[in-house]
Formats: C-alpha cells, sequence, structure tokens
C-alpha cells in the first residue's frame, strides 16, 4: 500500500439527463474496468431497479478509476455519480461533501437549465473546482459556442470569483467517450477530460499521520456486513481493529469497531486493511452511524461540519390501509411496520422528513417534490407494503410574518404554436413569465410558478402541447403566498357497492364518464372507477349486470363496446387525487377512493364543509 498514491475526488453534476452516467460508463471502460470486448451494457451506475425503468439516476453512486497518465503516473479517480433530476437534489447536496472538483455537464443544444444552476450554486459555494464539459456536441442542433456563452454566463450570475471564472471546458461526447479540448480536436478518446481533473482538481488533503477522521456522506447496506459508512478520510489512517469513536448529532460519543474497511475499485468494493487521507472508503462495523456524523480516532474524536440540506417542499400523508380491501394484497400493513420503515428511510434518505401527527395511523412525510416521494412510495409497494396517501400539499413557511410558499423556476420548450396555450394554462395556475426566446426553432419561457400551481401539470402540458413541448423545473425560493389556484374541474364517478366491474354496467355510463378500470375490477363502495365529465361527483353502479330476462331480447353483447380505460400510474393517481381522496397503493394495485366511503357520511362531510364555508 502506499499512502502517498495520488488521488482526485470529483463529482459529475448536471441538469437531468445531460450525460452524466453515460460518460462514467465510458471512464469506466477506457481504464481497464471492462474488457474491451465485455458487454457491460449502458447506465451500469444506474444499477437499481427503478432507475433502469425510469432511465434516471436517484442515488448517487461512487466508484473509481485508475487513470494512467501519458508520462505513465497512475492516479486514483474517486467519481460520484449524482442524479439530475430537481427532486433528488439532496443527493447532490450531501455528495459534494466528499470531493474537490466537479465535471458540469452542460447539454450542447439545450444549455444551461434550472438544474444546471442549482449544482452550480451548490459546488461554488463549497470553493470546488469546476470544470465545464459541453457534452453531446454530435448533436445535430449542437450550439456548443453559444452554450459555453451561457455558462459564463451563469457563473457570473452566481458570483463566481476570478479563479471559478477561470474553468478548464472541454467537449465530450459522451455516449462515444470522446473527449476534446478544442472543438477541431480529432480526438478519439476520453484523454483530454482525464488530464484536465488530474492537472485541474486539487489533490485532497493528505496527512496521513494525524488523528483519523471522516464524516460520513453516504450510508448504504450490506447484506452480509450490514450497515456501511461512507466519506472522504479527511485525516490520518484507518486499520481494521482501530478504536473509534462515532460523533452523533447530538454529539453524545459512542465507542466503535471497525470490522471492515473497502475501497471502491470500478463497480467493486475492495477490502482493504487500512486508508489514508484523502481516499473515499466504506466503513463497517458501525451499526449507529448516521449521515452527516463523524468517525473519529478514539484519542481525539473532533466532529466536522456537515452542508446543511435544503428543506423539503412538499408533504403527503401516509396512512395505514383501512379500506375493505386492506390486507389483501400487501406483508406490512400494520402502524408499527409503515412507521418503522418510514423510520429506516430517513436513516440514509437526507432530504426526507417524517412527522406523526394527531392520529396513530397517519405519518406526514415531507420531500423535494412529487418525484421523491413517488419513487419512496414505488419502492416501498414493490417491498411487500400496503397503505393510503393522500393529496400532496406544498409546505408554507412564515418569513418575516408573511405567509409564504415554494416558487419553482420553469423553463419550457415548445414549438411556436403552442405557446399560447401553455401561457394561459400558467397563468391560471399563477405562474409569472420571466423571459421568452427562441432557441433552435422553439420557444423558450421562463416562469416562476407556485410548486402548488405545478401539481398536475406535467400531464395537462404534454397533452396540451401533443407531446412535443418540455419541461424543467427547479425549486426557486420561497415568496409570499399567491392566492387560490383551482384543482380538478372535474368530479369522481364513485363506486355505488362493492362487486365485480361489468362491462354492461360500465357501457351505461361511458358517454358521461372515463373509467379508471377495467371490467372484472374488484371494486368497494366509496372506491373512484373514474372521472365525470362533470363537475361534481357521482354514484354510480359499475356492477350492475343486464336482467336475464332481457338477455335474448337485448341482442347479443356485441353492443357492449367499451372505450378503453385511463389506467392511472401511481403519479398521475396522485396529481389527480382531491383533499377528500386517497391513493390506495398495494404491491398489486394502485386504487382511488373517497375519504369517507359511507356516501351518507360523505354527503354530510361535504355539506358540513360548505356550511363552513358560507359564515
Ligand atoms: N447524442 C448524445 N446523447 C447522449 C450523449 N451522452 C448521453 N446521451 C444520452 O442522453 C440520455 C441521458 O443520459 P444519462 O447518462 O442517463 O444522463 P444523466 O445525466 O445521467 O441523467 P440523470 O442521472 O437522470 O440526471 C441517454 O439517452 C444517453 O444515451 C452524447 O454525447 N450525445
Ligand atoms: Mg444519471
Amino acid at each position: 500500500m502506499n499512502p502517498k498514491r495520488e488521488i482526485r475526488n470529483i463529482a459529475i453534476i448536471a441538469h437531468v439527463d445531460h450525460g452524466k452516467t453515460t460518460l462514467v460508463d465510458y471512464m469506466l471502460r477506457q481504464t481497464g474496468t471492462f474488457r474491451a470486448n465485455q458487454d457491460m451494457g449502458t447506465r451500469v451506475m444506474d444499477s437499481n431497479d427503478l432507475e433502469r425503468e425510469r432511465g434516471i439516476t436517484i442515488l448517487a453512486k461512487n466508484t473509481s478509476v485508475f487513470y494512467k497518465m501519458s508520462e505513465g503516473r497512475e492516479v486514483k479517480i474517486n467519481i460520484v455519480d449524482t442524479p439530475g433530476h430537481a427532486d433528488f437534489a439532496g443527493e447532490v447536496e450531501r455528495t459534494l461533501k466528499m470531493v474537490n472538483g466537479v465535471l458540469l455537464l452542460v447539454d450542447a443544444a439545450e444549455g444551461p437549465l434550472p438544474g444546471t444552476k442549482f449544482v452550480l450554486k451548490k459546488s461554488l459555494e463549497l470553493n470546488l473546482q469546476p470544470i465545464v464539459v459541453i457534452n453531446k456536441i454530435d448533436r445535430k442542433d449542437a450550439r456548443p459556442h453559444e452554450v459555453l456563452d451561457e455558462v459564463f454566463e451563469l457563473f457570473l450570475s452566481l458570483g463566481a470569483n476570478n479563479q471559478q471564472l477561470d474553468f478548464p471546458t472541454i467537449y465530450c461526447i459522451a455516449k462515444q467517450g470522446i473527449a476534446k479540448r478544442e472543438l477541431t480536436d480529432p480526438n478519439e478518446d476520453l484523454r483530454p477530460l482525464f488530464e484536465a481533473i488530474v492537472a485541474k482538481v486539487p489533490s485532497p488533503p493528505s496527512d496521513a499521520d494525524s488523528p483519523f477522521q471522516m464524516l460520513v456522506t453516504t450510508i448504504d447496506y450490506n447484506d452480509y456486513l450490514g450497515r456501511l459508512g461512507i466519506g472522504r478520510i479527511s485525516r490520518g489512517t484507518i486499520k481494521l481493529g482501530s478504536p473509534m469513536k462515532i460523533v452523533h448529532h447530538d454529539a453524545k460519543v459512542e465507542d466503535a469497531r471497525v470490522t471492515k474497511i473497502y475501497s471502491f475499485e470500478g463497480l467493486k468494493r475492495i477490502e482493504v486493511s487500512e486508508a489514508y487521507a484523502g481516499d473515499i472508503i466504506a466503513i463497517a462495523g458501525m451499526e449507529d452511524v448516521e449521515i452527516g456524523e463523524t468517525i473519529a480516532d478514539a484519542a481525539d474524536p473532533t466532529p466536522l461540519p456537515f452542508v446543511s440540506i435544503e428543506e423539503p417542499t412538499l408533504s403527503m400523508n401516509f396512512i395505514v390501509n383501512n379500506s375493505p380491501f386492506a390486507g389483501l394484497e400487501g406483508k406490512y400493513v400494520t402502524t408499527r411496520n409503515l412507521g418503522e420503515r418510514l423510520a429506516k428511510e430517513l436513516r440514509s434518505n437526507v432530504a426526507l422528513r417524517v412527522e406523526l401527527t394527531d392520529s396513530p395511523d397517519v405519518f406526514k412525510v415531507s420531500g423535494r417534490g412529487e418525484l421523491h416521494l413517488a419513487i419512496l412510495i414505488e419502492t416501498m409497494r414493490r417491498e411487500g407494503f400496503e397503505f393510503q396517501v393522500s393529496r400532496p400539499e406544498v409546505i408554507y413557511k412564515r418569513i418575516a410574518d408573511v405567509l409564504s410558499e415554494p416558487i419553482e423556476h420553469v423553463i419550457i420548450d415548445v414549438p411556436d404554436e403552442f405557446v399560447g396555450v401553455v401561457i394561459e394554462n400558467l397563468g391560471h395556475r399563477r405562474g409569472e413569465m420571466k423571459n421568452m426566446l427562441q432557441v433552435q426553432g422553439n420557444t423558450r419561457i421562463e416562469f416562476f410558478v407556485p410548486a402548488r400551481g405545478l401539481i398536475g401539470f406535467r400531464s395537462e402540458f404534454m397533452t396540451q402541447t401533443k407531446g412535443t413541448g418540455i419541461l424543467h423545473h427547479n425549486f426557486q425560493g420561497y415568496e409570499p403566498a399567491k392566492g387560490d389556484i383551482s384543482h380538478r374541474s372535474r368530479g369522481a364517478l364513485v363506486a355505488m357497492e362493492d362487486g365485480l366491474a361489468v362491462a354492461y354496467g360500465m357501457w351505461k355510463l361511458q358517454d358521461r364518464s372515463t373509467f379508471f378500470i377495467q371490467p372484472g375490477t374488484h371494486v368497494y363502495s366509496g372506491m373512484i372507477v373514474g372521472e365525470n365529465s362533470r363537475e361534481h361527483d357521482m354514484v354510480v353502479n359499475v356492477c350492475k349486470t343486464k336482467q336475464l330476462t332481457n338477455m335474448r331480447a337485448s341482442g347479443s353483447d356485441e353492443a357492449v363496446r367499451l372505450e378503453p380505460p385511463h389506467l392511472m400510474t401511481l403519479e398521475q393517481a396522485i396529481e389527480w387525487i382531491g383533499d377528500d381522496e386517497y391513493v390506495e397503493v398495494t404491491p398489486k394495485s394502485i386504487r382511488l377512493r373517497k375519504r369517507y366511503l359511507e356516501h351518507n357520511e360523505r354527503n354530510r362531510m361535504s355539506k358540513k364543509k360548505t356550511e363552513v364555508a358560507e359564515v
């Protein structure tokens, strides 16, 4: 082992989809992590099921490569691949504590977008060395020079200092593993990028002789070893069995034993017997360690500061399932199951909050956006959980005694013909237009919109722009609360009784409605089976079968031709429901229901509401 081994620690940051994970593939490939002819697949770092299904990165992950410089030196580059989607920005914030430099990827056609601004701001605040990577220069609509100017403007607007403004730029085609110093370079591999990393990113402090100190920035689980604390060693050396202390958030200090130490090599974690300052490692044997806590030498347990992660902006209630179908499809259904699972999630999902409510069956779960919460719900459902969730609500704050709400910075790219309809829609949602310009034949419009107003917007936007629009948004900040924003304009179709939905019963109703279920679906009284074409809710009997006596008289069953139902995804269901409705989530089903299932009770409750409103 050579404690003096050269190390660089970098994070790859960007707006969603600008090519981070793809670039990591080729960094791994070209440094021999995979044999030249080995079929490694694409986006290997996106290793969990939901990441692969959705084609996005959700969790930040570590890897490393050994790069041989042209003069023969070998440098270890620890790489953190981060998610670009705004809802997972908490992952970026915490992992930046591990690195000394960032590769800021920017799509050569799209240019800097809200996500670019957010991640760049965070890295400038931490004074990390940026390398700007203009990626996807192979795109037909690439405009690398303009994009570079826009990036420079962005640095300026974020108050970058002169040294930060002097960032190196590399042009890339991540998808082909090509990097160039100038657009005209004939180069065909990533060498220029690696060279820039080694030359420009400062090596981490490498004081291996002082007492050991490491901030835990990631937690992972290993089936055999339990909890792993991952971070960059700030100083000192760690050896198997060394006496250590964990300094907890509450300043309590606890003895800890190091049972295993891992170093990252490509996609593997390699067991090592010791590790030195500067390197990123995983430590096993510390069951109680949390993100943001320090592992330190027993003789000198001084804690390191953590970054403050931005607060959640959206919350939903997670409620124990009390529908008539409760417990039929899930493995974990009780209050205790739900409470324990959420507590476990809090230990690694740093941007999440869970609060108890007046009712023991209801947990208030808050996150950074709908997708943040939807991914948690989907993960839990796949693990066998069954529960209900309420309509997402934004989190208001009192700032200088003014009620304030979260505002999103929205950027929309649409063909000119849809500009009018988009402006009108966001106007209803209390959006304020900030800017409008032409980008590559499309119109780019910027708005500030209350986060509240964006709930349910995406699906309308896709329909209104016939799928051609592109929508980006990121948290901008809190502003004094805007006025009312109306929600759904259509009522729910509510099943009248328990039973099996049949085509005949549905067919009778379909002129007035869109169904969310197929015939043959088991329904219960109070379950939502579709959307009414009018504003009010309507109780319907979807289980109604044809009278036997009519059977022959009315001809064959061919008359029953049903429109295809609108089967909702989890996210669509969450966006659709109103205040008095829940989404019931089980490993097998996503159902919508009224909060009060019993029709009379529901009417009473809504009457009560009306009465209150009239006072
Ligand atoms: N044309 C072109 N497409 C690219 C290039 N690099 C990546 N892509 C494509 O861009 C899409 C997004 O790539 P990812 O690597 O998943 O992007 P990402 O930045 O990791 O995305 P998130 O982690 O979800 O933010 C994929 O379809 C890639 O194939 C490139 O150089 N040129
Ligand atoms: Mg990615």
